[in-house]
């Protein structure tokens, strides 16, 4: 396929289960700068992102949010859509998974990997990750998803299998010849350690479960939900459309330059992607780019977790730009990163308030004083070592900016453009134009006409390399430099010495006000304020549905379970009910009382293959030490909650006696191994 001239990049499609946090814009935003530089740079581009709406976890959340499938992922995609639209994020196409187009797409697919013996039928038995919608190899049954440390389910059924075991060699023929293909090195070498310790043939359907798209002619079977979504990045290029249409954008853009995703989901694009697309004889993709996780609180921010952050927050009180600077600033593509709200207000006070927007405001409003607003021609006679320097890195930062973009160091790009405002700032601190204006001799006015020149000049240069990454903000200065629209500007163009003759600047305002000291807190009390109004009643209990607005947060409480006196409860549960609630036996390591609360304990308990934090509220009754090696029974599968602070990953089993809810531990009289589960 011969389509030079174009490029084609992705996100993944993210899981409708959970609203979007600032995990996934992070994604988004990095493809969506790429995106708009390679528009910049000339290149006719594609950007697609989307949704993920089938399988077992999806269908499992919309029963516990009291509506079907269908309603929920078009409630949450719908939020996905509305945020990336706020943020003015440039994607050509939004796929979603219960499109008919894809459906039609991936039932094309299935049918070519059948049709060239690459799908047999037979049958599976083993454990099952929900969570991951992974295979996984572990034998016992519950026993822990070696990925996710969640318990595993059996499943038993007759699937139909892809011969992944057929693609070993031709898997690892590609990683040798296209050494770009997984990016970085670190994950391409994981990748192959995986791909050499042997593939086994993979289960491509399911028939425990409805939602998902059926297998072509045998509808009791629903394709493997990787399946499904991994083909979303052809399907929406019009892969088993025969529109002639659709046929012609796939030819133009197939095959993605750019698949961009979180580490955790390599082995899916890595191995089974291109294993799909070998099988089925179609071109693969050009590369894979995998960057770290977004961390916080120490940990990877996940929904599971209940560390997120909402982008929103952000953009109500700092704007799209400073999240996008300090996401792709930050974070060192491709590792780990925290995030932290004292960070981003000291990134956005230092880089943008006080870098950019400093030189921005200076420069412009001197040249409004002294030149009435038109931007002044130095004259070479009044020209310094100094000037030529800012001319000279100038050029530099163009060349290493672009070099280290076109590697995704993204961090690295903006430190070098930075490189260059600093210089400026400081060459205009030495110079001391206001200086310089004071002083009416003809010399003095060319020496001032050659700094602000310089000075314009330069954050001409930094405004349109940076433009990929704070599209608003360098366009209200382009404006204001009096360059008109940014956006027809090409990159590849760029250098030192276009600024036009007797450019007439535009009005001119602070594109960045500094942010004030209480700017972090306020930040924190929005998140609260998020969380709360998005709390959901405790564990589903009784079949009882949260409500629709309920589907996030929602941490469940960690006091005792606060059983009432003696009267049972009427509610009857099945015992599928039951089995939802995961209890489980750990031991206590750690205890100690929270500081400011007179009713809780922060305790560390073992389960065996994990240590988890709870916060109890059992401090009036147990002291700490005495808790010390205890075993106790927990609820394992809660979703975690912050109590005063400290993320509690579970909830201790009590029984409440009396009016005041005294709580007393439940215990074994007999010995139990740590983990063991309560049916
Ligand atoms: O995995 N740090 O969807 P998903 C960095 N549907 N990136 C993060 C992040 C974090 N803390 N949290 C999420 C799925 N992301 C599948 C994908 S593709 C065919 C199917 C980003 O909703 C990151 O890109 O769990 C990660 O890979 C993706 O969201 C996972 O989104």
């Amino acid at each position: 396929m011969d389509n030079p001239g174009k490029f084609y990049i992705t996100t993944p499609i993210y899981y409708v289960n959970a609203r979007p946090h600032i995990g996934h814009t992070y994604t988004t935003v990095a493809c969506d700068t790429v995106a708009r530089r390679q528009r910049m740079m000339g290149l006719d581009t594609w950007f697609l992102t989307g949704t993920d709406e089938h399988g077992q976890k999806i269908e499992r959340s919309a029963t516990a949010a009291g509506c079907s499938p269908k309603e929920f992922a078009d409630r949450v995609s719908g939020e996905f859509r509305k945020l990336w639209d706020r943020m003015h994020l440039t994607y050509d196409d939004f796929i979603r998974t219960t499109e008919p187009r894809h459906v039609r797409g991936v039932q094309a697919l299935f049918k070519r990997l059948q049709d060239r013996g690459y799908i047999y039928k037979g049958s599976y038995s083993g454990q099952y990750c929900v969570y991951d919608e992974l295979y996984v190899d572990v034998t016992e049954a519950g026993a822990p998803c070696p990925e996710c440390g969640r318990p595993t389910e059996t499943v038993q059924e007759e699937n139909y299998f892809f011969k992944l075991s057929a693609m070993e060699e031709p898997l690892l023929k590609l990683y040798t010849e296209e050494p770009g293909f997984i990016r970085p090195e670190t994950r391409r070498n994981e990748v192959i350690a995986f791909v050499r310790s042997g593939l086994r043939d993979l289960s491509v359907s399911r028939t425990t479960f409805t939602w998902g798209i059926p297998v072509p002619g045998d509808e009791k079977h629903v394709i493997y939900v990787w399946l499904d979504a991994l083909a979303n990045y052809i399907t929406a290029l019009g892969y088993g459309s025969d529109d002639p249409k659709d046929t012609a954008r796939f030819e133009r853009y197939w095959p993605a330059d750019v698949h961009m995703i979180g580490k955790e989901i390599v082995r899916f694009h890595c191995v089974y992607w291109p294993a799909f697309l070998l099988a089925a004889g179609i071109p693969l993709p050009k590369s894979i780019v995998a960057h770290g996780w977004l961390l916080f609180e120490e940990s990877k921010m996940s929904k599971s977790r209940g560390n997120i952050v909402r982008s929103e927050t952000i953009l109500d009180t700092l704007g799209a730009d400073t999240l996008r600077y300090f996401l792709l600033r930050e974070i060192v593509f491709g590792s780990d990163g925290s995030f932290s709200f004292d960070a981003l207000v000291q990134r956005f006070n230092s880089d943008l308030a006080n870098g950019l927007g400093n030189l921005s405001s200076r420069t412009l409003s001197m040249i409004s004083r002294y030149f009435e607003g038109e931007i002044p021609y130095p004259s070479p006679g009044a020209r310094v070592p100094g000037d030529d320097a800012v001319a000279e890195l100038a050029q530099q930062t163009i060349a290493g900016f672009q070099a280290q973009f076109e590697q995704y160091q993204f961090s690295r790009a903006l430190e070098t453009a930075w490189g260059l405002v600093a210089a400026v700032n400081k060459y205009i601190v030495d110079n001391e134009p206001w200086a310089v204006a004071e002083k009416d001799d003809q010399d003095s006015r060319a020496r001032l006409a050659t700094i602000l020149h310089t000075s314009a000049e330069a954050l001409r240069i930094v405004t349109a390399l940076v433009h990929p990454v704070i599209p608003e903000s360098t366009a209200r200065i382009w404006e204001q430099l009096g360059l008109g629209d940014i956006s027809s500007l090409d990159l590849r163009t760029l250098a030192w010495g276009q600024l036009p003759l007797h450019t007439k600047l535009g009005k001119v305002e602070a594109v960045f006000p500094r942010a004030d000291k209480g700017t972090v807190e306020r930040m924190q009390q929005m998140e609260l304020d998020r969380a709360a109004q998005a709390v959901a009643p405790a564990v589903v209990e009784s079949g009882e549905a949260k409500s629709p607005n309920q589907t996030e947060a929602a941490p469940v409480a960690v006091a005792p379970v606060s059983v009432p006196p003696a009267a049972p409860s009427n509610s009857i549960i099945t015992i599928d009910d039951f089995a939802k609630v995961e209890l489980r036996v750990a031991q206590v390591k750690v205890a100690e009382k929270v500081k400011g609360a007179d009713k809780l304990l922060r305790l560390e308990v073992d389960l065996g293959t994990e240590t988890r934090q709870i916060v109890a509220g059992i401090a009036k009754a147990y002291d700490p030490e005495k808790l010390i090696g205890r075993k106790v029974v927990i609820v394992a599968n809660l979703e975690p909650r912050k109590l005063r602070g400290l993320e509690s990953q579970g909830m201790i089993v009590a029984a409440s006696l009396g009016d005041d809810g005294v709580p007393v531990l439940a215990g074994f009289l007999e010995d139990v191994p740590l983990g063991a589960r309560l049916k």
